[in-house]
């Protein structure tokens, strides 16, 4: 089984190495399921100054990121990448990271994260070197480091002998593509407030039943977009109106 490369490309690594130290990621890293390394744009440049960005042709605020030191980088990246992989951009610009997209990238050798400052990056770089442009959602944030985190972090959960088996990311088919339901742990009763009595009944079948019937719940509540891009059992559709049901008594 081949280790997944990631290389960043980031005008500060530091940023971005604190996720390989931590949590799930470190541990793959540990593990040598991954392997995480970084290039700066600012050692790929030949002026004095160590220029890595420039005003914008046409005038107007901010600053744009030059064409030369990040084709040094992703080049020095695409040559310690063992089996290649896509240069994905995040930006606000690019389609929206979801978990199709995490699935698709776990299916990878590796990937070089290009995470850019400032306005953005000469666009002669986008169309001749960026093989995808990805945002993590509409908002703008001072950097792509934080983005590139994110994919990092969806993406490595779902390596093989990453997660152990209780922490698994992988869910039944029932939920899949429903938000998650609620979860409750001790003591029994804090503050006045209980915990729903079938998850104490001990009756797994009606636990599991409790469970889907919540995710359906909530994703109608607070995600009417993903139960529309869902088609209903005739099961999931009765928990749905019991669920329904409930809130209105
Ligand atoms: C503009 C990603 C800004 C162009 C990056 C990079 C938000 C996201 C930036 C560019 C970012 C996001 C840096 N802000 N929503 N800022 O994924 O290439």
């Amino acid at each position: 089984m081949g280790m997944m490369h990631f290389e960043v490309v980031t005008l500060f690594p530091e940023m971005v190495s604190t996720i390989a130290e931590f949590g799930v990621v470190g541990r793959a890293r540990r593990k040598r399921l991954i392997s995480l390394d970084f290039e700066n744009p600012r050692d790929h440049t030949s002026d004095v100054y160590r220029r890595v960005d420039d005003r914008p042709y046409g005038g107007g605020p901010g600053m744009v990121m030059k064409y030369e030191p990040l084709a040094g980088a992703v080049d020095a990246a695409r040559r310690r990448s063992p089996g290649g992989g896509p240069v994905v951009c995040l930006s606000p610009q690019g389609g929206v990271f979801d978990q199709a997209t995490a699935r698709r990238y776990a299916a990878l050798p590796g990937l070089i994260l290009l995470a850019g400052r400032y306005e953005g990056v000469d666009e002669r770089f986008i169309e001749s070197q960026v093989d995808e442009e990805l945002s993590i959602g509409d908002f703008v944030l001072s950097g792509g480091e934080v983005a590139a985190m994110a994919v990092i972090d969806a993406v490595v959960r779902l390596l093989p002998g990453v997660l152990g088996d209780d922490e698994s990311a992988a869910r039944d088919s029932f939920m899949e593509g429903l938000l998650d339901c609620p979860h409750f742990t001790r003591p029994e009763e804090i503050d006045g407030h209980t915990v729903p009595g079938v998850l104490t009944s001990g009756d797994h079948a009606e636990i599991a039943r409790w469970r889907l019937k919540q995710a359906l719940g909530r994703t109608f509540e607070r995600r009417r977009d993903l139960i529309d891009k869902l088609k209903l059992t005739d099961e999931q559709q009765a928990l749905l109106d019991d669920y329904l049901k409930e809130q209105r008594q």
